[in-house]
C-alpha cells in the first residue's frame, strides 16, 4: 500500500473537507478518480464503495471527498448549497491535481454530486480527462425554478427562510442560489467524454434525465442499469462493472 494513501481533510476556504485516498496495488504514477456523494450522502455508501474498489483494481487510485455539511466535514447540512459544492469541489480538485503521482484525472459523483461534477467539470475541463455523473440529479435548478424540491412545493418567487422535511432542514439559500444554475450551460461547455451510469427505476431523478443529458453532451455514453433505483440497491455490482468498462477503455487509449 502507499503511504500516501489514508484519511485527512482538505482545506476549503477555513472548511475541513473529509476526504480519503485509496491506492491501488503499487506506488506508481496513475489515473486518479475524485468521488463525491450525494444529498445527505456520505463516503462510505455501499454504491460509492463498489466504485471505489473496482477503479483501485484496476490500478486508479480514488480520491473520496465529503462536501460541506456532509459526513465528516465541516459546515452544517441545513448551510449547505450547490455554490458551497462548487467551491469544495474546485479545492479538492486542486488538490489532486498537485498529487506528483496523478497521471490523469477524472471525476465522478453521485445524484447531487453527480450534478456537481457535470458542474465542475464543465468549469475544470482542462483537468479532467473524463466525467463520470451517476444517476445526476441536474433537474434540481430546473426543480427549483418551478418550485418543486425532492417532492416538496415551494413558491419559486417568495423562497422560505427554512425548508422543513422528514428528517432534514435546509435553508433557502440552496433554493436561492440552486435557481441561479443552469446545467444545460454546463453539459455544452463539456466537450470530453462523458459517462452516464443510471438505473431505469429510479424514484428519486427520473431516467429520462439520463437519456437527455446523454444526448446533449457531445460525447457522452449512457448505460442503463436496468431495474436499478437511485442507490442501485442490489446493483452495485452492475455499476462497479459499467464504470470499470468504461475506465478500462479510456485507460488502454480506446476512447
Ligand atoms: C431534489 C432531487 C434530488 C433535491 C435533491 C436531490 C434537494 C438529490 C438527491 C441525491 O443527491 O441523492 O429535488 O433537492
Amino acid at each position: 500500500m502507499n503511504e500516501m494513501c489514508n484519511e485527512f481533510f482538505i482545506d476549503c476556504d477555513g472548511i475541513p473537507l473529509h476526504a480519503k485516498l485509496d491506492c491501488p496495488e503499487g506506488n506508481g504514477k496513475a489515473p486518479l478518480c475524485i468521488l463525491i456523494h450525494g444529498f445527505t450522502g456520505n463516503m462510505e455508501e455501499e454504491h460509492l464503495k463498489a466504485v471505489q474498489k473496482a477503479l483501485n483494481e484496476l490500478g486508479i487510485y480514488v480520491l473520496r471527498a465529503e462536501m460541506y455539511g456532509h459526513g465528516k466535514s465541516g459546515g452544517e447540512f441545513k448551510n449547505h448549497t450547490l455554490f458551497k459544492w462548487i467551491t469544495n469541489a474546485l479545492a479538492v480538485i486542486s488538490y489532486a491535481k498537485q498529487l506528483d503521482f496523478v497521471t490523469d484525472l477524472y471525476l465522478c459523483g453521485h445524484s447531487q454530486g453527480g450534478l456537481l461534477t457535470m458542474l465542475a467539470g464543465a468549469m475544470c475541463a482542462d483537468d479532467l480527462k473524463a466525467i463520470i455523473p451517476l444517476s445526476p440529479a441536474w433537474m434540481i435548478p430546473e426543480g427549483t425554478r418551478k418550485g418543486t424540491l425532492l417532492g416538496l412545493s415551494i413558491d419559486p418567487q417568495h423562497i422560505p427562510e427554512m425548508i422543513k422535511c422528514d428528517g432534514w432542514e435546509l435553508s433557502g439559500d440552496y433554493v436561492r442560489t440552486a435557481q441561479m444554475i443552469h446545467a444545460e450551460d454546463a453539459i455544452e461547455r463539456y466537450k470530453g467524454p462523458v459517462l452516464i451510469v443510471h438505473g431505469d427505476r429510479d424514484e428519486t431523478v427520473p431516467f429520462s434525465y439520463a437519456q437527455k443529458a446523454a444526448q446533449l453532451y457531445a460525447d457522452a455514453e449512457l448505460v442503463n442499469i436496468s431495474g436499478a433505483d437511485h442507490c442501485f440497491n442490489g446493483f452495485t455490482g452492475e455499476l462497479a462493472a459499467a464504470v470499470s468498462d468504461f475506465f478500462s477503455k479510456m485507460i488502454t487509449g480506446g476512447k
